[in-house]
């Protein structure tokens, strides 16, 4: 598996990606300058070996002569060429690091776990090992890791990010190019870190669309998110019609969120994520401590937490008010809520109680709600 890999490994990879050019320009500059400062060096240092060569009847008598012209000279040229480079470097870099504003950018999920890339499309697509991605698009990589940090690796398109567990990072990029380009894990992860690689499939606008209609009959990663929040036992404490005392969730992507040792932490990806992982972490204001939540942290790995997430968020798109007028008329998802009994949450027997994670609503010792499929294996 892995002697294939490194046959096939370009001297020089394909340019497939919006970025590649920029970075080339710049690797390949900064390779002549090597070249060049070597020659700068070097030559000097073989011409004066040889023209003071033992025995060589050349001038030795020691210079007289004082002036700082060329030390000036060999300090600030150095020094102006430092700089160019450092502003060159930090104009691509910035570029690379700054998602630019795209109204169509699609956002793709990527859990790196031992040995395997997770993908998951918003649309609900999910895959191994394999990206889809339609040409001429930008993509919005939302990555994080189910244990050790990985590094998500396109060298086509000059893109390499860490992926670390407990934290979501992200990654854009534009292909520009059809084709299917390598995946690499760009950190050493363990045993299999070399089999840790995968496929990057370009594909044009149409042949895209086919994939995406084709097999997504899991649903979207919110109807996921809504079907886990139930199963889960997330709406018995959360929904509206809740006994136990916790927040409303509507609304609550991208505010700050008052928390109980007096700070105010914007609710983004990761306070959510962390929510659910580690509830006493951050504890929302006058809702403990210790807060009743339980941990969920070994009950879910990473998909189903990016998929909650997600579901959180789309609440967020509207203030409480809109929500629940985008749900009056529509009679869609949000009243087919499981009722709050069929799911007791844990915690109910005293404010006080913290519940053991395997006391949990897990999907074993919940009672089975009919929404609720065990993790499908559609890949
Ligand atoms: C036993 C009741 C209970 C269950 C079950 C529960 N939560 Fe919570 N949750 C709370 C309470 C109470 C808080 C507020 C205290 C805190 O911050 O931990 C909270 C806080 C949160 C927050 C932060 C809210 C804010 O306003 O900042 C999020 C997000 C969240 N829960 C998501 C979930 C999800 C997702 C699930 C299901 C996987 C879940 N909760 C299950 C009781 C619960
Ligand atoms: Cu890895």
């Amino acid at each position: 598996m892995n002697f294939p890999v490194a046959m096939e490994l370009p001297l020089v990879p394909d340019q497939a990606s919006s970025m590649a050019g920029q970075v080339d320009l710049l690797f390949w500059f900064l390779v002549l300058l090597t070249c060049g400062i070597v020659a700068v060096v070097f030559g000097p240092m073989f011409f004066f070996l040889y023209k003071y060569r033992k025995g060589s009847p050349a001038d030795r008598t020691p210079d007289t002569f004082r002036t700082w012209i060329p030390e000036v000279i060999w300090s600030g040229i150095p020094l102006l060429i430092a700089m160019g480079i450092f502003a060159w470097g930090a104009t691509v870099y910035a570029h690379i690091k700054t998602m630019p504003d795209a109204a169509d950018a699609l956002e793709v999920n990527v859990i790196g776990k031992q040995w395997m890339w997770n993908v998951q499309h918003a649309e609900g697509h999910r895959e191994l090992n394999e990206l889809h991605v339609p040409v001429d698009r930008t993509v919005r990589l939302v990555m994080t890791s189910q244990d050790v940090i990985h590094n998500f690796g396109i060298p086509a398109f000059r893109l390499k990010q860490d992926v670390l567990p407990g934290r979501y990072t992200t990654q854009w990029f534009k292909a520009t190019k059809l084709g299917r380009y390598r995946i690499f894990c760009d950190q050493l992860c363990g045993m299999g870190h070399a089999e840790m690689v995968g496929w990057v499939t370009v594909l044009n606008p149409v042949e895209y669309n086919e994939w995406v209609n084709v097999g997504t009959e899991q649903g979207t990663l919110v109807a996921r998110g809504e079907r886990l929040f139930r199963a889960l036992g997330c709406s018995g404490c959360h929904g509206e019609n809740s006994q136990i005392r916790a927040p409303s969730l509507v609304g609550l992507y991208g505010h700050p969120v008052p928390l109980d040792n007096g700070e105010f932490v914007t609710a983004d990806d990761r306070y959510i994520h962390d929510s659910i992982l580690l509830p006493q972490k951050q504890i929302v204001m006058s809702y403990g401590p210790p807060s009743v939540m339980p941990s969920y942290a070994g009950q879910i790995g990473e998909e189903e937490v990016f998929q909650l997430v997600q579901y959180i968020k789309s609440l967020g798109r509207y203030t409480p008010d809109e929500y629940l007028r985008q749900n009056e008329g529509v009679g869609g998802q949000t009243q087919t809520h499981v009722p709050t009994t069929q799911n007791p949450p844990p915690g109910t027997s005293g404010p006080t109680a913290m519940p053991s994670p395997a006391a949990g609503p897990t999907p074993q010792n919940a009672p089975p709600s009919p929404a609720f499929s065990p993790q499908p294996t559609s890949y």
